[in-house]
């Protein structure tokens, strides 16, 4: 590859753990300049034998780039302040692996550290998510589209009700009061839900470095609302939402037909019942406030799936990225859209 054509490198590394400050520390963006390798390759700016290359942020070390890549050796090699090896993991990975352990090069000096990628400058607040909610009656194809636009669009999709199922598997202290509200087809308290949701959306910036959100499922009521300004403040501005509008009788038949392989304790025909008058109820008055501020985009749910993906799309086009949208399906999405068939379960 054309050196001129690389994307600048924008990640931060964090090596902590050895209990060193010799090596331990944040490591920003190499600014070595471009220079001809032992092995003779030609660096740009970041980059170092063709991989993405780090110094130290507090610029204390004697050698730069302080985390790079060796061709000669074939390894990932940290320094230490004196610009000797402290660390170094034998690969031709792209970057420096998090989930190995490093071989230490003067034994019994330090423990290994653990390698840790930010996408984001760690001693900066995180950047402001762009966040569009969806909201729709159960089996209205929130889940369905939303999956669909991360695969295909780049979105992080993060549906609050998976959140919770999956924080009720993981059996915390939280898992039973979960279990009787979902069951119940009622809403899980706010601050289960808001936080859950907040630890989600951090995650998934600092690992991604997406800041493009589909929330599937939330605001469902005006007291959700009331977490989301706890936290994202009153004053941010408001994002906009998807209303995914489709009869009763559409929905039910989509549940029921779920119902046969989710294994939701909620897909049944009383949980519907209940679910559905929970949304009339509580999601509605949210819907309402939205649509006062005209921030809702309708979206007709009852519609074949390839159109309201389509209409889906169409909304997004302005935050996604082009190169993203202009990819052709993934067998994955031809099987979400009902293009392909699902392979048979032996
Ligand atoms: N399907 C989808 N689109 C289709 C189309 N255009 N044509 C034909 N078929 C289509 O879709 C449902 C089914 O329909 C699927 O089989 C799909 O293939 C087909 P899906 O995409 O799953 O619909 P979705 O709207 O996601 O339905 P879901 O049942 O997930 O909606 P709910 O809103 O009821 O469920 P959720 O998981 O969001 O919440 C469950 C419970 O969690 C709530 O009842 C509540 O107790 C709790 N909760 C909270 O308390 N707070 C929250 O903030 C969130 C959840
Ligand atoms: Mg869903």
């Amino acid at each position: 590859m054309n050196p001129t054509q690389r994307k600048p490198n924008t990640l931060f590394i964090e090596v902590s753990g050895a209990g060193l400050p010799e090596v331990d520390g944040l490591f920003v963006p190499s600014t070595a300049p471009p220079a001809e390798s032992e092995s003779g390759t030609v660096s740009s700016l970041g980059y170092w034998n063709g991989k993405m290359a780090w110094d130290r942020a507090d610029g204390r070390c004697e050698r730069s780039p302080a985390l790079s890549y060796s061709n000669s050796y074939t390894s990932w090699r940290i320094c230490r302040l004196d610009g000797h090896l402290a660390y170094d993991t034998t690969t031709e990975d792209d970057l420096p692996p998090t989930d190995i352990e490093w071989h230490v090069y003067k034994k019994g000096v330090a423990p290994a550290p653990t390698v840790t990628i930010h996408h984001f400058d760690p001693r900066e607040p995180l950047p402001k998510p762009n966040v569009v909610f969806v909201l729709g009656g159960p089996g209205s194809g929130k889940g369905t589209m939303c999956s669909l636009a991360e695969a295909q669009l780049g979105w992080t999709h993060l549906s609050t009700g998976n959140l919770l199922r999956a924080e009720r598997e993981a059996g915390g202290p939280t898992a039973a009061t979960i279990e009787k509200y979902i069951t119940a087809g009622e809403l899980v308290p706010n601050e289960i839900t808001v936080t859950l949701l907040k630890q989600a959306m951090e995650t998934a910036m600092r690992t991604t470095g997406r800041i493009n959100f589909l929330l599937d499922g939330f605001p469902r009521s005006l007291d959700n609302m009331e977490g989301w300004y706890e936290i994202f403040g009153r004053d941010a501005e408001l994002p906009g939402m998807l209303h995914f509008e489709c009869p009763y009788e559409v929905l039910e038949k989509r549940i029921l037909g779920r119902a046969k392989y989710s294994g939701r304790s909620d897909d049944n025909v009383e949980s519907m019942k209940l679910r559905f008058d929970t949304f009339k109820a509580k999601t509605l008055p949210t819907l309402e406030l939205f649509q006062s501020k005209n921030k809702v985009v309708e979206v007709d749910a009852s519609q074949g799936r390839e159109d309201v993906y389509a209409l889906v799309k169409k909304s997004l086009e302005a935050h996604t990225d082009p190169e993203l949208a202009a990819q052709p399906l993934t067998e994955a999405s031809e099987m979400q859209l009902g293009l392909r068939p699902y392979p048979k379960r032996s």
